[in-house]
């Protein structure tokens, strides 16, 4: 048995595991939970974030629009199953310099200490992460860049690591970029970064081979007695283009780049019409996770084909114990 740290969510979305399945995910039952035009001038709402407020939830959006222009919309919900999503984008507050936007996705919510964080895929001369922080999801206060470009995937640990701020990124390119690691980093005042470590890359060979070409790290880590879990997106190029599919790892409490375990299987992929079809094929890429400590249930928020927000329910026990069934040989 293994346990979450953290406070208990009793009105976590959740449905029991369905008899017979294989998978230690599954998926929500009325899913996709978010259509693409859940506003009016949304093209797709994919790739956005969820976290407990106010005795319900709030999250942030990532809805591209009808002239397919990127951007975060913030969004409430009383169950976090049925949202009501801003209709405008949201404007951020700070130097002018930073808050000039080129384009803004992927968004990842995370609580620290009395503030909700927002980091993005911020254009900036390029991809780089954008950093934000709200007490209300009404006026949000942009920080500096995290990094210089490019970097996508920015994504907070919930507290910190020996007096400093943590961050998990993924340093890339351009474009859509064909290479990359989950690197870790460290900051004093959530403006200068620092510490850079390598956490862990793509798999060669056909050990695991849906995480061969790039990956990422997807929703705020979970901190379990066992270590943080990190559940992430891994990507293989097929004939066919690039396959997105989501997978798990445990790295360390107090130096969160050394990783404990991870497991060569996917834990879930595209196999559902509306994760195979959409603006982007065979794409489902986890953003945001609800935990409950009281019960270790975990609610997975994520990205659909690049075109609708699908929900799924795992647990901590089903996931560790998943990577004790499919381990994947770390290096080192
Ligand atoms: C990645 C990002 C994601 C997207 C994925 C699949 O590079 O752009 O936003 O979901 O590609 O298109």
């Amino acid at each position: 048995m293994s346990t979450i740290i953290g406070e208990a969510l009793p009105n976590i979305p959740w449905q029991e595991k369905p008899e017979g399945t294989n998978s230690p995910v599954w998926r929500y039952s009325a899913n996709p939970i978010i259509p693409r035009n859940a506003i009016p001038n949304s093209n797709s709402v994919f790739n956005s974030a969820v976290i407990p407020f106010e005795g319900g939830f709030a999250g942030v959006f990532r809805c591209d629009s009808r002239s397919v222009s990127m951007d975060i919309f913030a969004g409430f919900s009383e169950d976090g199953v049925n949202w009501k999503i801003n209709h405008e984008p949201i404007v951020f507050e700070g130097d002018e310099e930073i808050t000039k936007r080129e384009y803004r996705y992927d968004p990842r919510v995370c609580k620290i200490d009395d503030r909700y964080y927002v980091s993005w895929c911020n254009g900036y001369h390029g991809p780089t992460i954008g950093l934000a922080y709200t007490f209300d999801f009404k006026t949000f206060h942009q920080l500096e860049n995290a990094f210089l470009p490019y970097n996508r995937n920015g994504v907070l640990l919930p507290r910190k690591i020996g007096g400093n701020y943590a961050m998990l990124s993924r340093p890339s390119d351009t474009g859509h970029t064909p290479f990359g690691d989950i690197f870790y980093s460290e900051s004093p005042d959530l403006t200068f970064w620092g510490k850079h470590r390598y956490v862990m890359g793509t798999v060669d060979g056909d050990a695991s081979a849906w995480q061969s070409k790039k990956i990422g790290p997807g929703p705020i880590p979970i901190e379990t007695d066992k270590g943080w879990l990190l559940i992430y997106h891994g990507v293989i190029n097929t004939c066919n283009g690039f396959v997105y599919r989501m997978g798990v790892a445990l790295l360390d409490l107090d130096q969160p780049w050394k990783v404990k375990a991870r497991s060569r299987n996917y834990i879930l992929g595209p196999e559902e019409l509306y994760e195979c079809v959409g603006d982007v094929p065979n794409v489902t890429f986890p953003c945001a996770a609800l935990t409950d400590a009281a019960t270790g249930r975990i609610a997975i928020y994520y990205g659909c084909a690049d075109t609708v927000t699908g929900l799924a329910f795992t647990t901590v026990d089903e996931l560790i114990s998943y990577m004790d069934e499919y381990p994947l040989e770390i290096e080192g």
